[in-house]
């Protein structure tokens, strides 16, 4: 195995034996083998597409595929294995279609378009030969993982859209064309730094799809205190992002004596008006994805994860371990897609909870949340006096993720650093190192807003188009915010694309720079875009502020 695709790689290099995050080598090869074949599928769909005839099970499998490879999402080596022997045949039926409707258009002669086997024993052998490595040259191989990674993080967003029914052909189509050209031995530098930049525009409107998504489906987010702390009957944790789950689980639990809470990513389900109407749906419960050793333990009940991060269980929860979408663990029970117009099936896990004693309280009070981008619009008066007068100097995004590196403290460190006239602007689960700090607010503005899950980086960059607008600049990057962002796994990716498209520059990048950016691409990103690492606290705190 080599996986260099997160922040916790190994030495910041790749992880060869066995993920940190715990993938073994074998999934990890499985997992490069199904990229392959979904290549090969792209090949096919993108000559399907251009001649009007592409097949929606071609973009869902795509979406699907990507999403499953992305780090602490599935673990269960047969999901991998079944996933790749229906890519096969899901190929074949895109090549005899594309023979029927058009026998004089061929695909590009690919490797991936005819490869074929049977066995397990097949499939290891190839998965051992189409990882990153088997690009040689360091600086295409970086940039075709950037675009790889950047379409992992992408596909989550589109999957949880096609959720909720929302899709848009224009950015699976683009996926398509762009999984076929890393497939390209001629393609140059320069066009992959073009097809990179290509990625952020369709992150922007992934993550504005998805935007679309969840408001339409459930309102827009507002200001919320939510409680974090317990009830007296058993409960249900729900934790991931999709909110068609948590739609679905809060529906199937009312009136049946379980609680529901929201654990990591799935805080922000909080902050959306249609959740509220549900009496047992008491709060957050614990912190960040990398404390669930320890709070799913204390939680006591079932525990659903719709997607990642999942941190391998252990065996003293396993047990009360649900996944569902995406989200797969060996040994662990799947909940089942939902039918066509039907709903998925929860009686598994209420009948699980039933059996099993009320969470144990791990702290008490309230978090405060709910600024998207229609709330803080909707304070914008506010906002903009705020900075005229003086009493708002300067705006720090810091969304991103959350992992366990002991250096994350600086996230915390520099929270707590920040005078008293900056606002903190979050998204993702980078927020739960610092958004239970009494850090106080500023007439009436608290100085940590979060707008949600990390796709709500979305609403932070409409909250900056819109603030540009109404002080009547002509760059983004005039604007009083800095960008000191945490990443961990694939979605910051798109993100940090999205933003490049977006024109936004000297963005901080923590706690490493990416493993998988070599020294010629990293230049490339420090040149144009003015992208940095972190440094100390005091340090940052002093080149922000001057
Ligand atoms: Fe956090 Fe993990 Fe949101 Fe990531 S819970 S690092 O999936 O996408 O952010
Ligand atoms: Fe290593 Fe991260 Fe890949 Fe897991 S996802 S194997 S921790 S680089």
């Amino acid at each position: 195995m080599f996986c260099y695709q997160c922040q916790e790689a190994a030495r910041n290099s790749g992880c060869t034996k066995v993920g940190i995050c715990g993938k073994p080598a074998d999934v990890a090869n499985l997992q490069d083998l199904l990229i392959f074949v979904t290549k090969g599928i792209s090949l096919y769909q993108q000559e399907l597409n251009q001649l009007g005839q592409g097949v929606p099970e071609a973009d869902h499998f795509m979406v699907g595929s990507l999403f499953a490879t992305i780090t602490n999402a599935n673990f269960d080596k047969q999901v991998f294995v079944n996933r790749i022997q229906e890519g096969l045949a899901l190929r074949e039926t895109l090549s005899n279609k594309l023979a029927a409707v058009s026998p004089a258009t061929s695909v590009p002669n690919r490797d991936a378009a005819v490869w074929t086997a049977h066995s397990l024993d097949a499939f290891e052998t190839k998965a051992s030969t189409v990882g990153v490595l088997a690009t040689e040259n360091e600086d295409v191989r970086s940039l075709r993982e950037l675009i790889t990674y950047g379409l992992k993080g992408l596909a989550a967003y589109v999957h949880h859209a096609q959720n909720l029914s929302q899709e848009n052909q224009e950015i699976t189509a683009f996926m398509h064309r762009a999984l076929t050209q890393l497939t390209n031995d001629s393609l140059s530098a320069d066009d992959l730094v073009a097809l990179t930049l290509e990625t952020g525009k369709f992150g922007v409107d992934g993550m504005s799809l998805l935007d679309q998504a969840n408001t339409s489906a459930y309102g827009h987010p507002e200001i919320t205190s939510v409680n974090i702390g317990v009830g007296t009957r058993p409960g249900i944790l729900i934790s991931g992002h999709d909110l068609k789950d948590m739609e679905e689980l809060l529906e199937q639990t009312a009136g049946t004596g379980i609680d529901v809470y929201t654990h990591s990513e799935m805080l922000p389900a909080n902050y959306y008006p249609a959740f509220k109407k549900y009496e047992h749906f008491i709060g957050n419960y614990g912190g960040s994805w990398w404390h669930q050793d320890k709070e799913f333990d204390a939680f006591n009940g079932p525990v659903l994860l719709t997607s990642n991060c999942l941190v391998p269980p252990k065996d003293s929860y396993k047990d009360r371990v649900y996944t569902t979408n995406t989200a797969g663990f060996e040994g662990v029970v799947h909940i089942a897609d939902r039918p066509e117009g039907g709903q998925k099936d929860f009686t598994v896990l209420m009948e699980h909870a039933k059996k099993c004693q009320p969470p144990t309280e791990l702290e008490t009070g309230t978090i405060v949340g709910g600024f998207a981008h229609q709330q803080v619009l909707a304070l914008a008066d506010k906002v903009v006096d705020a900075v005229k007068t003086g009493a708002i100097k300067q705006f720090f995004v810091m969304a991103g993720c959350d992992a366990r590196m002991k250096s994350r403290s600086y996230y915390t460190d520099f929270a707590e650093a920040l005078p008293q006239d900056t606002v903190i602007l979050t998204a993702g689960c980078a927020k739960f190192r610092y958004n239970k700090l009494p850090l106080g607010d500023i007439g009436g503005i608290p100085r940590v807003l979060d707008a949600g899950q990390c796709n709500d980086s979305y609403s932070l960059a409409v909250i900056a188009l819109k603030l540009k607008e109404v002080f009547g600049l002509d760059d983004i990057n005039d604007l009083p915010i800095s960008y000191n962002i945490a990443w961990y796994e694939q979605k910051a990716v798109i993100v940090l694309l999205a933003l490049l498209y977006l024109g936004v520059k000297n963005i901080h990048l923590g706690p490493t720079l990416p493993a998988f950016l070599s020294p010629n691409v990293a230049k490339v990103l420090v040149d144009n875009f003015g992208i940095a690492g972190i440094q100390s606290v005091e340090e940052d705190i002093q080149l922000f502020l001057s």
